[in-house]
């Protein structure tokens, strides 16, 4: 079967916001060990010259944050409205209307995460035992989605690798597994067969940990909404938006390479690597560029850019993949 991914939006779905204003005490990505801004999880961790708070519009529980980093270097923000009204989240329908649209009665809370595989410490495990010892920290980072759009997002959470260490994987845990929820009376869209439910997604182990690779509970400075893969979601920015699974409920350690959602519904168009890479084309369109959804104005043509190798992060990941060839590990 070929999806057809759906790239319209009707102008009603999308209304004026204030711009999202980025941070002024922009930080250096230099490796992260580096950027640690003040330390614990108080907000007075966070200097004050740290503006605007998020718009008041936004909904959802706020979160402390312990510290800071933009890794576009100044680029422009998306609008919350925009980031959370056109959505992939199949699992609510395939318009990029429709997770906002059927996401309303998902129920986030109370949430647990099985811990499986190759770990010494494995089980099932409450939002709260998972979250509890991570700081808190907003990165603003560059979304982009295999469709050849993109968005530039303050995303709240911590580092993958810090929670994946408290678990001791062995040396067989060589992959990590994630798998989306699956709840067909919460989730319409599971009522259709567009994907082998439920979602499921991996990264091998060097990606799993890279300290770029991070777990998000939020965006915009509060929790995340349902449409945006409440209530843990991974963020993975120099691979196409696919691999940022959503509400995950496991997570495994294997020594083989996990199936993936994508991969598994067409292995031609998408890999199980998916670096964003402008020199390989999607069988049915280019990579060389990305609409750019950002500033005050959602335009559906404009705002074309240039895509970049990794997504702008190859200082900090190509080495992950020295000796490989992009093309067929695409
Ligand atoms: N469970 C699940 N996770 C998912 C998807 C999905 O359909 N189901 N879509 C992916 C795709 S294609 C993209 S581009 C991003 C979009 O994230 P956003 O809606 O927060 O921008 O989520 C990814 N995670
Ligand atoms: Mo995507």
């Amino acid at each position: 079967m070929r999806i057809p991914f759906r790239d319209n939006l009707p102008a009603s779905a999308i209304t004026p916001e204030p711009l999202y204003r980025r941070r002024r005490d922009v930080l250096k990505l230099l490796g992260l060990g580096a950027v640690a801004l003040g330390s614990g999880c108080s907000p007075e961790a966070t200097p004050q010259a740290a503006a605007p708070a998020a718009p008041e519009s936004i909904p959802g529980k706020s979160l402390t944050i312990a510290r800071k980093l933009d890794t576009t270097m100044g680029e422009t923000g998306t609008r919350y409205k925009d980031a959370t009204h056109y959505n992939n989240f199949y699992e609510f329908g395939t318009g990029k209307s429709d997770p906002a649209a059927n996401s309303g009665g998902f129920h986030p809370q109370p949430w647990n995460v099985e811990i499986a595989g190759h770990a010494e410490v494995t089980g099932h495990f409450t939002l709260e035992d998972i979250l509890k010892p991570h700081p808190l920290e907003e990165r603003i980072y560059r979304l982009r989605c295999v469709e050849a759009w993109s968005m530039v997002i303050p995303w709240v959470g911590f580092p993958l690798g810090d929670l994946l260490k408290r678990f001791k994987p062995t040396s067989q845990a060589k992959y990590v597994a994630f798998t989306t929820v699956q709840r067909p009376a919460e989730m319409p869209g599971l009522n259709y067969p567009v994907l082998n439910w439920p979602y499921r997604e991996g990264l091998r182990m060097d990606e799993a940990m890279h300290p770029l690779t991070l777990l998000v509970v939020g965006m915009y400075g509060h929790a995340l909404p349902n449409q945006n893969g409440a209530p843990l979601r991974l963020v993975v920015p120099w691979k196409y938006g696919f691999k940022g699974i959503k509400s995950i409920v496991k997570i495994e350690f294997t020594e083989s390479q996990p199936t993936t959602t994508w991969n598994e519904s067409a292995p031609d168009e998408y890999g199980f690597f998916s670096n964003v890479n402008p020199a390989v084309d999607h069988p049915r369109w280019s990579q060389k560029t990305e609409r750019r959804i950002a500033g005050d104005g959602f335009n559906l043509f404009g705002n074309r850019i240039a895509t970049k190798p990794f997504n702008g992060y190859a200082d900090q990941v190509a080495s992950l993949y020295a000796g490989m060839d992009m093309r067929k590990n695409f």
